[in-house]
């Protein structure tokens, strides 16, 4: 295994993005993902691979096989290729590994089978999906999503960041032209498999003989804005009976999605939230809250749902506020390809199979191409925070484990 490689090529990427928190801020079209884009084009570049932006600001780097069939020359896009990679963005201060690991390791498990003289009968492509996290635009997996027609490019043009600023907006200020987003089929079609690397955010490799797992569900789950209305008057001056304080049904409805979430057997945050005028020294009038929920199935999830919506309308009712629910995501369970997965698992000397409950661009590519994922140890378990780890021994297994999985697919 190649630990200084990873080293060396992920001392590229680590720094890139770092907040004095120790946190990452990655947001898709801010200079941090800009300069990982730049690097992923001189990675491309090095490596003699084709480098190409499709129409919604995904990356990709196509190894063509040698005797590549190009059907058609004005559209020399690859038939049956096999494509891997992941994200660059981050959620505010998150990880280091969320989303690039998968991206370096695509990249090395590249070198390592050209190093081996493999010749693949199948085109390789290395991706980067654009806005994974949501966390600047707030619609997970938002590239992805586009691509795969399952969000309206009008819809996602007017997406604001929490400064206001739209997705067209952040597109035209990088030098991306925002006109061009909507559905690729074409580009779908053409894969013959998806396989995403991504660090396991959780603790289920943590004493593992294997470093690597293979994924075999994405629990369903989705983000609701939770908008709570009040009155706004003065803190001081207004008498307690005569409040109609959203402060109050907010803190009551985290509560409550908590509660649910334990009855019903998933699990529920509230770990943003927008307070109007947002005033020390007055009742607010609004309070903007965003519930994430998943479940290990629909039904669960819907359990906690329909708990939830209840309990805190109930609540509104006696605290004089009203509350209004939006759903801004919501993803299906994902089952992967079981012959995929078996398979691959197989290849890897029997490696742990295990459900996540984080999404993926893999989750949204599944549901059109023959998808699979592989996850590398994470000791702490910790995601979407600066505590996220992986040892360059396991991101090197990873890497290995990518590579054989590409030979077996695509050589
Ligand atoms: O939110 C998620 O589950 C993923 O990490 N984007
Ligand atoms: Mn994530
Ligand atoms: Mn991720
Ligand atoms: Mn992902």
């Amino acid at each position: 295994m190649d630990t200084d490689g990873f080293r060396r090529l992920w001392n590229e990427v680590e720094p890139v993005g770092r907040a004095d928190s120790g946190g990452y801020v990655r947001f898709s079209w801010t200079e941090p993902d800009l300069v990982l884009r730049r690097w992923f084009l001189a990675q491309a570049k090095l490596r003699g691979l084709r480098y190409e932006e499709d129409r919604n600001g995904n990356l990709y780097a196509w190894w063509y096989a040698e005797k590549e069939e190009v059907v058609d020359p004005d559209r020399p896009r690859p038939h049956g290729a096999v494509l891997t990679g992941s994200h660059f963005d981050s959620v505010p201060h998150g990880g280091a590994y969320d989303g690039p690991l998968g991206i370096v390791a695509a990249f090395l498990a590249v070198d390592r089978l050209r190093a081996a003289g493999a010749h693949p009968k199948r085109p390789i492509g290395i991706a980067a999906f654009t806005e994974e996290e949501g966390g600047r635009f707030g619609v997970p997996c938002l590239g992805s999503r586009l691509m795969a027609g399952v969000i309206d490019p009008d819809r996602a043009r007017l997406l604001t960041d929490p400064d206001g600023v739209t997705l067209a907006e952040a597109m035209l200020e990088a030098g991306a032209d925002p006109a061009t987003l909507g559905p690729d089929p074409e580009r779908l079609e053409h894969l013959a498999a998806f396989v995403e690397l991504h660090i396991e955010q959780g603790r289920a490799l943590d004493g593992s003989e294997s470093p690597v797992a293979v994924a075999s569900a994405i629990w369903p789950h989705g983000r609701w804005r939770v908008t709570f209305t009040g009155e706004a008057d003065h803190a001081g001056t207004t008498r307690l009976p005569d409040r109609r304080d959203p402060m109050l049904t907010f803190a009551f409805a985290v509560l409550a999605a908590r509660k649910e979430a334990r009855l019903a057997g998933g699990v529920a945050t509230v770990g943003r939230v927008e307070v109007e005028p947002n005033a020390t020294n007055a009742i607010a009038a609004t309070v903007t809250a965003w519930l994430d929920a998943r479940a290990p199935d629909e039904a669960v999830l819907g359990e906690i749902l329909s708990g939830f919506e209840s309990k805190v309308t109930e609540r509104a009712g006696r605290d004089g506020t009203s509350v209004r629910i939006t759903a801004e995501s919501e993803t299906p369970i994902v089952e992967f390809d079981a012959s995929l997965r078996d398979r691959i698992a197989a290849l890897l000397g029997g490696a742990p199979v295990l459900p996540t409950a984080a999404g993926h661009d893999a989750g949204v590519l599944s549901a059109h191409v023959p998808t699979a994922m592989l996850f590398v140890r994470n000791p702490t378990g910790v995601s979407h925070a600066p505590g996220e780890s992986a040892s360059d021994e396991d991101c090197a297994a990873g890497v290995e484990a990518l590579a054989a999985v590409l030979r077996e697919l695509a050589c």
